[in-house]
């Protein structure tokens, strides 16, 4: 008997060469001859374009050429694939043409000899506009007053249910009913690397593009509809990928115009873009104005809850405005309340569109549903978790359907509930509160609560989710395995050979991971939605096993043995004839005279539904606002974990990245739709330096769905802790009135809810 490495924590095989010779990203790629494309950008949130003149950036030094929306006249628009529920009159062009509809939509490149050639002759490039009115505020955007598409005849992009068909007597016989309209603020994805693409036209009449992507097979997709080409016509690789946080799914109007002056030039053509280009143009997440209505009874039963939500798609509807699906899906969270309701109406804005961000539409789910809980205890005065403990869905083994169509797989939400507040010292921190309320403390403390479930891998292909992989021995002992996954930090290398060495007996330093490159793999689902363990690391462990069958078929012709009484030792990494272990024959072995690979594709019968809850301590400064965090303390239950420190360690950074979003971030507009935002000088992000050493507690209810029982656990950190942390801060000033303080809690809005609350007593001098 072998010991499993299952469920060990093996140290990222990934590591070594990101720590010596780094990673190699797009933009280290060399290509010799290569010019390099520049975008103009509109510099306006919404006017007509006169014209757009070329000629001066034309005389500029080491320009090459200079294009505009006219020269693409004839591509297809740039929206993605998207749902039928998504407006089609609202697609992008790849240049924008008639009409500019946010401050960084790209409008014209230049290319040059040299990088930054193109910023200076891009500077000359003269654009005439005829200003538009800008529309920034989402409810501006639904009035329509100003609208941005008119063959769209009007500003929505999507509706999902019908917002004047709310039931009228949701919370009759409510004796607390609360009501808010909360914001779920738009942020940035921010990731270390940038958008960059490097595109070469063979002589064959195929496109290569290196493309800093999630998965490679999509992007290919994507390209290949906005360039207007078969997909066979081109080959995405990914380079090494510095983070993408849900942002880098598919490919952007740039990604295809590299392309199309690569095709155009008959040269190599490169692109990456500056900060200040990502933070405007790489599409941002969140971007919801909700409206909870929470009622039941003053013992803390809910009996009512409804979420109204307000979707700002940004400029040209994506995968934002698609957000609302999955928020909705998830709207009761963990609860079990008799009656609730959720609508939703995505809206378009002349601001940069919205996509995917780490959670995509679940964190909002759980922000309107954390908020709400509390709202209701905070009104019944009873205690947060109470009021939770109470309403929470008991444990169940068995799939759970719940009011919106959502199938949780399993759950048992109370005891991470539990775990949590004990792991937390619920009670003392509790005693502690009060203490310092009683003593009229200028520091007070607030604890925050938030219980979530989540939906990982989802998809909608026929048959259930999918992921392939293939996985070969090589005669000299090592083995190679394909997957349709894409990692970009998550440590799929390490994990993936873990799987496989546990079948096949094979070290982990001899097998190799491959993904990115749609040649060598054409399919695969990349990585989002954290699906990639549950569908990819499955489809893994089926090719490994399937492997086995093959070699056990060639064991047996090699040894002269029945196939069924020959038994595989993964520690020797041998067949042998059971009860004579001299009759043996290694795997590489049978891989010498026909080559040894089985390629597997593992079908889930649905997603799963990771769960867990989240303490945040935090303590505001009632003389200045200033709010800070002091502990997080999570449960996070993704079914069994198979590398507990990469699980922890996405946790980890789901958890700062969450923690950000209720403290720090935000991309703010002024009221002409200038990003104020723009740099990383305004923008703030997370260091370690705002967030405590995280305090993770262990809990594992595995799932049926896949034979590893793991669920997903990438954006787990994100989706509880933003709550959390929120309520923390508005906690220790509940004693002061304070109910509510939108995110970010920045000292200043933290500052005016105690003004508005009249709490703080003394105006500062
Ligand atoms: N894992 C495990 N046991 C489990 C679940 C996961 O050991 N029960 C391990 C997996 O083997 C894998 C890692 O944890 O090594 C994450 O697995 P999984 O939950 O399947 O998520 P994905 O690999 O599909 O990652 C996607 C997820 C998403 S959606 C975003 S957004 C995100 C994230 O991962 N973006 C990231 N984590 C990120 N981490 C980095 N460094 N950079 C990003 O851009």
């Amino acid at each position: 008997m072998t010991v499993s490495i299952l469920g060990t924590s093996v140290i990222r095989t990934e590591d070594p060469r990101f720590l010596t010779t780094g990673g190699v990203y797009t933009d280290d790629m060399q290509l010799p001859g290569a010019c390099h494309v520049h975008f103009v950008r509109s510099s306006v949130a919404h006017a007509r374009i006169r014209s757009v003149d070329v000629s001066a950036a034309l005389e500029a030094p080491g320009v090459i050429a200079a294009f505009t929306g006219a020269d693409l006249a004839g591509l297809p628009l740039a929206a993605p694939p998207m749902p039928a529920m998504i407006n089609a009159q609202m697609g992008q062009p790849l240049l924008a043409t008639d009409v500019v509809r946010y401050v960084g939509e790209p409008l014209a490149v230049v290319v040059t000899e040299h990088r930054y050639q193109g910023e200076d002759a891009g500077d000359l490039v003269d654009v005439d506009y005829d200003m538009l009115p800008p529309v920034v505020d989402m409810a501006e955007a639904e009035a329509s007053r100003t609208v941005l598409f008119p063959a769209a005849g009007g500003n929505v992009a999507a509706r999902f249910g019908d917002p004047g068909q709310l039931a009228a007597g949701l919370f009759d016989g409510c004796e607390v009913v609360v009501s808010r309209t909360i914001v779920n603020q738009r942020v940035a994805p921010a990731p270390m690397e940038t958008r960059a693409a490097v595109a070469v036209y063979g002589a064959d009449g195929r496109m290569t593009a290196w493309i800093p992507n999630q998965g490679a097979q999509g992007t290919r997709a994507a390209l290949a509809a906005m360039l207007g080409i078969d997909a066979d016509g081109l080959r995405i690789i990914t380079p090494d990928v510095g983070g993408a946080f849900g942002a880098k799914f598919g490919a952007d109007p740039e990604h295809a115009v590299v392309c199309w002056v690569a095709r155009r030039l008959g040269r190599p053509a490169r692109w990456a873009e500056t900060r200040n280009e990502n933070l405007i143009g790489m599409t941002h997440g969140r971007a919801q104005r909700q409206t909870i209505t929470i009622g039941g009874s003053r013992d803390g039963k809910v009996a009512a809850y409804r979420l109204e939500i307000l979707q700002d798609s940004g400029a040209y509807p994506k995968f934002g405005a698609f957000l609302p699906a999955l928020t909705i899906l998830m709207a009761p969270g963990p609860y079990a309340i008799p009656r609730a309701e959720a609508v939703a109406t995505s809206v378009v804005t002349t601001t940069t569109p919205v996509g995917a961000y780490r959670g995509a539409g679940r964190p909002e789910a759980t922000a309107a549903i954390e908020r709400a809980m509390d709202l209701f205890a905070a009104e019944a005065g009873l205690d947060p978790a109470e009021v939770r403990r109470q309403n929470l869905l008991p444990a169940f083994t068995e799939p759970h359907t719940t009011a919106f169509g959502a199938v949780y797989d399993s759950g048992d939400y109370a005891t991470a509930l539990d775990k949590a507040l004990v792991a937390a010292g619920y009670a003392d921190l509790r005693r502690e509160q009060a203490k310092r309320r009683a003593d009229g403390d200028v520091v007070q403390l607030g604890i925050g609560l938030s219980c979530y479930v989540e939906i990982t891998g989802p998809g909608a292909e026929e048959g259930g989710p999918r992921e392939n992989a293939t996985v070969e021995v090589h005669p000299d002992g090592s083995a190679t395995i394909l997957t349709g996954t894409s990692p970009h930090g998550q440590g799929h290398q390490t994990v993936w050979a873990m799987l496989a060495s546990q079948e096949l007996g094979i070290p982990l330093d001899k097998i190799t991971v491959k993904w990115g490159d749609t040649d060598l793999i054409p399919e695969g689902g990349g990585t989002g939605g954290s699906r990639s363990l549950q569908q990819g690391g499955a489809a893994v462990r089926q090719a490994s096993r399937d492997l086995l069958d093959v070699a056990r078929q060639r064991a047996a012709d090699e040894l002269e043995a029945n196939p069924a009484d020959l038994v595989f030792d993964p520690g020797t990494g041998s067949f042998a004839v059971a009860g004579d272990p001299d009759a043996a024959v290694p795997l590489p072995r049978l891989a010498e005279r026909e080559r040894l690979f089985v390629r597997a594709i593992f079908r889930s019968p649905g997603p799963t539904f990771p769960f867990g809850a989240h303490v945040a301590v935090a303590e505001v400064d009632t003389e200045t606002g200033k709010a800070v965090l002091r502990r997080v303390v999570t449960v996070d239950d993704a079914g069994t974990v198979i590398n507990p420190l990469l699980a922890e360690g996405q946790r980890h950074g789901g958890i700062a990245q969450g923690a950000a979003q209720a403290l720090l971030e935000e991309m703010v507009y002024d009221a002409e739709g200038n990003p104020l935002t723009a740099s990383f000088a305004d923008y703030p992000f997370v260091s370690a330096a705002e967030v405590p050493s995280f305090e993770l507690a262990g809990m594992e209810t595995p799932t049926s769905y896949n034979p590893l029982g793991a669920k997903g656990i990438g954006e787990a950190g994100t989706i509880g802790s933003t709550p959390a942390v929120q309520s923390a801060i508005i906690d220790a000033l509940a004693h002061l009135g304070v109910r509510h303080i939108d995110m970010p809690a920045s000292p200043q809005r933290v500052w005016q809810a105690l003004q508005a609350a009249g709490g703080s007593g003394d105006e500062p001098g």
